[in-house]
């Protein structure tokens, strides 16, 4: 941050004295989108602009589409991680929406980055996504959220996501026999699903925990379905309370969603409505999160999460990128994480280990 907050200053040192010097024509502002010329290559400002990327310098960006979110802030710190360990410039930029995702490609190109990683606010948005790229002569890789081309399918371009599917099902088996060890009966118990069901990633985990759920002897019928408007703490509360005012007669519940967030934001919901925490078995998916949830001096409702890995979807989807830009290695198509169930118990414990915390 102090790096490009100096460089800013430089720039506007040069601006004004281009501006003194009667030189208005190639100043832009900071922010302002590099131009592109008939080359597709960024177009340079000015004689006297100052050239930000030194020359021979690997710069890289990682684009995150909730920056707000502990999963996002722990990939930059392991990219960051990596950029230390190699020497090259790291750019960490929220782009929450499409418009930002645009002005940062800009940004990274006056910057003299070769390319980003990105988890993408709309997987929609791939297309424009690497056409901008491509103008820019700039690598992608994609991380967390996979881009979906204008067929609908997936785009042919570097991915590394967790294994939604399983580890969904991971979840829905650590609630079932949750469930059967507390000796709760499917009679009085419901289950709660915040969705999010226009993101592949999302869709997969909460379908893959719906279908273990019901392999389990759960009733299909009695899983109730709140889609968030939003895949934040408010969005899954404000979802899931309007499920559970539907539902006042459930006594017990069971809670589980895309991500930390979405069940964190349901249990909130749970306690609002006078549930008690020894009445709603929560699972979340994350880490980050949920254990700034389990640090808490009494149990809530979260049981417990499926930790994945943030160190892999941010140190090593960068250092591929590093590697591709530096040596030509091209980086694998489609990679997988793993995810592993941790309660309040064991979360610390095992994140410590895994280097996590
Ligand atoms: C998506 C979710 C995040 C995180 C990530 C691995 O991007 O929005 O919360 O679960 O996948």
């Amino acid at each position: 941050m102090s790096g490009r907050g100096s460089r800013r200053l430089t720039w506007a040192a040069l601006c004004l004295a281009a501006v003194a010097g009667g030189v208005l024509a190639g100043c832009p502002k900071p922010s302002e989108p590099a131009k592109t010329g008939q080359t597709g290559t960024p177009a340079t400002p000015a004689a006297t602009a100052p050239k930000v990327g030194e020359a021979g310098k690997i710069v890289i960006g990682f684009l995150v589409k909730q920056a707000e979110e502990p999963w996002f802030q722990n990939e930059w710190q392991f990219a960051q991680q990596c950029a230390d360990k190699y020497g090259f410039e790291l750019r960490k930029i929220a782009t929450p929406d499409g418009e930002k995702v645009m002005g940062a490609i800009d940004t990274l190109a006056a910057a003299g980055a070769q390319g980003f990683v990105i988890c993408t606010p709309d997987v929609k948005l791939g297309p424009a996504i690497v056409e901008k790229a491509k103008q820019y002569k700039m690598k992608v890789f994609s991380v967390d959220d996979q881009f979906v081309g204008a067929d609908g399918k997936f785009m042919d371009v570097s991915y590394m996501g967790i294994s939604a599917g399983d580890i969904g099902r991971q979840v829905g088996e650590a609630l079932a026999a949750e469930m059967k060890k507390r000796g709760w009966t499917a009679d009085d118990t419901a289950a709660l699903c915040v969705t999010w069901e226009q993101l592949n990633t999302a869709k997969e985990r909460t379908d893959g925990t719906t279908a273990a759920l019901t392999k389990a002897g759960f009733p299909a019928d009695k899983i109730y379905r709140a889609p968030e408007k939003s895949t934040d703490v408010p969005g899954a509360w404000e979802a899931a309370s309007a499920v559970l005012t539907q539902h006042p007669n459930v006594k017990r519940w069971l809670v589980f969603s895309m991500n930390d967030e979405g069940v964190l934001g349901a249990i909130r919901a749970t306690e609002e409505h006078g549930l008690k925490p020894k009445e709603v078995i929560g699972i979340g998916i994350g880490g980050a999160t949920a254990v700034a949830e389990f640090d808490k001096k009494e149990p809530t409702g979260l049981f417990a999460t499926c930790l994945i890995d943030p160190y892999r979807h941010g140190y090593e989807t960068t250092e591929y990128l590093y590697k591709w830009i530096k040596d030509g290695t091209p980086p694998p198509k489609d990679t997988r994480t793993k995810g592993t169930i941790v309660t309040r118990e064991t979360c610390r414990k095992v994140m410590k280990e895994r280097g996590l915390l």
